[in-house]
This record gives C-alpha cells, structure tokens and sequence, in this order.
C-alpha cells in the first residue's frame, strides 16, 4: 500500500511520526507545505520542513512541536542584546539546519535535494518532499495591518490581526517526484493541519489538486470541538468564512476533495454528506499517535475502498 501525506505545522508532523511507524518506510511519502518559508538573518528557514524533519528523527521538542529537544538560544541572547530580530527563536543547534540549507540553495542545490540530505543524515526511512522548489509564500491580508509574509504575522505579531484572505505568491511549480507521488499511491491523507495556511499551499501549485482528486482522500479535523488544538485556525474560520468553526467547515473548506473525515468523538454531526469516523483525535504521546495513525489506516482502507 502506499500512502501520501500531506503536512504543515505541528499536528501533521505528529501524525506523520504515526504514519511512519504504522508503514513500511516505502510506503509513506510526506508533502510538506513551503508556504511558510521565509528568509531571517539571511538564512533560509523553512519551519514545516525542520517540523516534520526533526519530528520524524525523535528530535523534536515534544511539548513545543517545532525545533529541537535539547536546544539552547545563546545565539539569540546576543541579538538580543545586539538589540537585533530576536522574535523568531532560533535554537544554537536549529541554527546549524538553517545554515546547511542556505549554503545549499546559495550554491544552486534544490531544497528538495538539500531535504533529502537533511533528512537522510538523520537516518529518516520516509520520502519527505518539499511542496515545491521555487519560493511560494504564503501571504496574509489582515484586516488593520495591510498584507504580511507569514511569520511576520503567525510569529511576529501572535497570529492577532484578524484575517480577510490567504494569498500565495511565487512560481506555482511542484517539486520533482510530488504529483508522481500522488498519482503512484493508494489513497491521501490530509493531516490535522490548518487548511487554509498548510494544505492549501500545496493544493494551489499546477497540476497538485487534480492529481490528488483523482485519488481516495481522508483528513483528519485540525478542529476539536468548535476550537483548535493549537494555532489560529478557529478564528480563520469565523474571519474567513463566517461560520462557526467546526469539523465540519473544515469539511466544507476541501469541497469534494476530502471523501472521507476522521473527527474527534462527538463532532460527528458537524460532517454531513461524507463517511465520518469519530476517534479519539488529540496527540499527547508518541502511542496516540500511532494509535490514530492506525485507526486512519483502517478507516480509509474500508471507507474508501
Ligand atoms: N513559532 C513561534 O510561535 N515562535 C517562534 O519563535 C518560532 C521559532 C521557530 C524556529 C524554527 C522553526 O522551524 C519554527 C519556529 N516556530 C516558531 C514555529 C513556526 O512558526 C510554525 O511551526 C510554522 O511556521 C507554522 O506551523
């Protein structure tokens, strides 16, 4: 069976690291949003990629989500004290990330080749591709503070500034191997991500979205309960939709792409119209994940068969 993934922020890291160890390596083929890469201190950061990197390597910080366990930010001390950008916590050890990949790209390596380095030194089974090559980046129209590049507005400014829409700008171009990876494999799973800000993305480059319809697709709800685990998703939502968030809008967001829903207990009702399946959705513990990662897996091989 082979199965592709599509991740951005921490919740489709998490589930991810369910994935890969609920499949053979070959198997699971992760697609991670760019849109939120940007360039800091003249280095090229790329914030999902190193999430899904670092989680899939037990690197991560747990609790966090993004950058490194054992981490330590005496580099940003002294921006700080330098009375430099220290709104962006780079850790001493993510630093050395950041470098390689910008050395990388300023010698004319591709990201995905520099990803597949990254990843490979740190003994990484799973394809892990970049959305794409070429810089896409996401962009938000506030309402009050004009349009902001991402991390200026999610980190910078705490996510605050209620939002009137999502663009993304740049070069549309997929990264080699994405829609072969889409058209080669058994069904797609959408992670507990923000739609509108890490899945998205990745359905506006050429040729991405068809490829994925013409597969079975199953997401699971980045909302729990009318409200989301982590991040501004339910306040997009309401800003963007003017619905009440819910599994349900989020359903409504992917139209008919999505044919399938994995929901916390009890937000059920909120789905209509496509196959739900009520689990138990929220990741504490590297076991929930596997065991959600599982219960997906199952689900999508009856729901979408
Ligand atoms: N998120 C924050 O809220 N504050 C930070 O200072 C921050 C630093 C950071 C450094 C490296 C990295 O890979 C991610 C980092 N993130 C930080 C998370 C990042 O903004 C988000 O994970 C994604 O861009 C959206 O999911």
């Amino acid at each position: 069976m082979k199965v592709v993934a599509l991740s951005g922020g921490v919740g489709g890291a998490r589930l991810l690291d369910g994935l890969a160890r609920a499949l053979d390596p070959g198997a699971l083929t992760a697609i991670v949003n760019t849109g939120d890469d940007f360039v800091h201190l003249g280095l090229c950061v790329s914030p999902d990629l190193d999430t899904v990197m670092y989680t899939l390597a037990g690197l991560a910080h747990e609790e966090r989500g993004w950058g490194l366990a054992e981490e330590t930010f005496a580099g940003l001390g002294m921006i700080k004290r330098y009375q430099g950008p220290d709104w962006f916590a780079l850790g001493d050890r993510d630093l050395a990330t950041h470098l390689l990949r910008t050395e990388a790209l300023r010698s004319g390596v591709s990201l995905s080749s520099i990803t597949a380095r990254l990843c490979g030194a740190l003994g990484i089974a799973q394809r892990v591709l970049p959305m794409s090559d070429a810089p896409v980046r996401t962009m938000i129209e506030t309402t009050g503070e004009g349009t902001l590049p991402f991390q200026q507005w999610f980190v910078r400014r705490r996510a605050e500034p209620p939002v009137r829409a999502v663009r993304f700008e740049g070069e549309r171009v997929p990264a080699p191997g994405v829609v072969a990876a889409v058209d080669a494999c058994d069904f797609v799973v959408v992670g507990p991500s923000n739609p509108y800000v890490s899945v998205d993305p990745i359905l506006c480059l050429d040729g991405v979205r068809d490829a994925i319809a013409r597969k079975p697709v199953v997401a699971i709800s980045p909302i729990v309960g009318g409200a989301a685990i982590k991040g501004p998703l339910a306040s997009m939502i309401r800003e963007l939709t003017g619905q009440a968030a819910s599994a349900g809008a989020v359903a409504r967001h992917y139209g008919g792409l999505v044919r399938a829903m994995v929901v916390e207990r009890g937000d059920e009702e909120t789905v209509a119209s496509i196959p739900v399946l009520g689990a138990s959705t929220v990741m504490r513990s590297r076991d929930d994940r596997l065991r959600l990662a599982r219960e997906v897996l199952a689900f999508a091989a009856k729901a979408l068969s």
